[in-house]
């Protein structure tokens, strides 16, 4: 319903809770489309800068949980906040990433206090004067208060994202040898994300000894890595994380880091990422599946 997003709307001008605020877990068919569409209006540029803040409460529960399928998990508000709202909101900052800037929920189902859907974004990708479509499927479970408890996204086709990607670099850089594409964008994101270490990584959050040190390790010690291993040890998540440093140095500087701060490793094989046990709460409501195999434990 209408009131619940204009309860969630008055909670956020207003910064006190407001006690009539709805205090259940089952919503309806149209609460958890509103909720839905809540989350991609706030994700959308430049809304997204206003939710960075560690102590935004008004998309995220505390204990939060959330993965997103070619990077890791993130856990708690904070990280979450920097990441989900971090990531897109940068356009001048040479990467990969660009703005969302319009979307479209394409599928929809929902019950309970689970909506899964498909969302089709439109990305600025300005650093290769790229617009483009991307597909998103989530999977969102919310608390009482219409805040997400858990998330589960993933980016369909983003292998083949990386063809359109590529192919603008390549007409950007007047390149058309696909090895040569990537190698001159492996230099573009590794100055970025060197310097990104320069202005942000001091004292005890420096990782390397010298900026020449950061190109050498990102351009030839560390493979430029797949689409689905921007959680490993691989350029693209250091790419991924170079985002983030600005907002919170002492966390995230080791994960552009040679060590890659446990983030961007290579620590576990497909059957461990595939079967990981990770979410404290099921995906499937009113007690089916009660041995699902992707919940840790605790609340069933
Ligand atoms: C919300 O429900 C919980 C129990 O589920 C209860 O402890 C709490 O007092 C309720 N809050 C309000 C504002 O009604
Ligand atoms: C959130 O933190 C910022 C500083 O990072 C501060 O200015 C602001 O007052 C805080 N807001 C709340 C609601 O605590
Ligand atoms: C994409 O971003 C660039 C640079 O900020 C801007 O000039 C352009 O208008 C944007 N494109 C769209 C479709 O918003
Ligand atoms: C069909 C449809 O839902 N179109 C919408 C796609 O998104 C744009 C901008 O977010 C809307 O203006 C359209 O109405």
């Amino acid at each position: 319903m209408v009131l619940l997003l204009q309860l969630l709307l008055c909670y956020l001008t207003s910064g006190t809770v407001v006690s009539a605020s709805p205090n259940h877990t089952h919503y309806s068919y149209h609460e958890l489309w509103m909720l839905q569409n809540y989350f991609w209006q706030n994700f959308l540029y430049p809304t997204n800068r206003g939710h960075i803040r560690a102590n935004d409460s008004s998309i995220f529960a505390a204990d939060v949980q959330g993965r997103v399928h070619a990077t890791r998990t993130f856990d708690g508000r904070e990280l979450n906040n920097e990441y989900i709202f971090g990531l897109f909101s940068q356009p001048d900052h040479p990467g990969i990433f660009g703005p969302p800037i319009a979307y479209n929920i394409t599928q929809f189902a929902a019950t309970d206090n689970i909506a899964a859907a498909t969302t089709l974004l439109s990305f600025n990708i300005t650093t290769f004067q790229l617009v483009i479509p991307a597909a998103i499927d989530t999977w969102f479970q919310y608390d009482s208060s219409g805040r997400i408890i858990q998330y589960d996204a993933v980016f369909r086709w983003l292998d083949y994202l990386f063809v359109p990607l590529m192919q603008a670099a390549g007409k950007l850089f007047h390149l058309e040898d696909s090895a040569a594409i990537q190698t001159k964008v492996a230099s573009l994101l590794a100055d970025a994300i060197c310097q990104t270490h320069q202005d942000h990584c001091h004292g005890a959050n420096q990782q390397y000894a010298s900026k020449e040190d950061c190109l050498v390790f990102l351009t030839r010690r560390v493979r430029f890595g797949q689409p689905y291993e921007m959680g490993q040890n691989t350029l693209l998540c250091r790419e991924v994380h170079d985002n983030m440093v600005q907002f919170n140095p002492s966390v995230h500087c080791p994960h552009i880091g040679p060590n890659g701060g446990g983030y961007c490793v290579d620590d576990r094989t497909y059957q461990q990422v595939v079967l990981e046990k990770y979410f404290q709460r099921s995906w499937v409501p009113y007690g089916y599946a009660d041995h699902n195999p992707w919940v840790a434990g605790g609340t069933p």
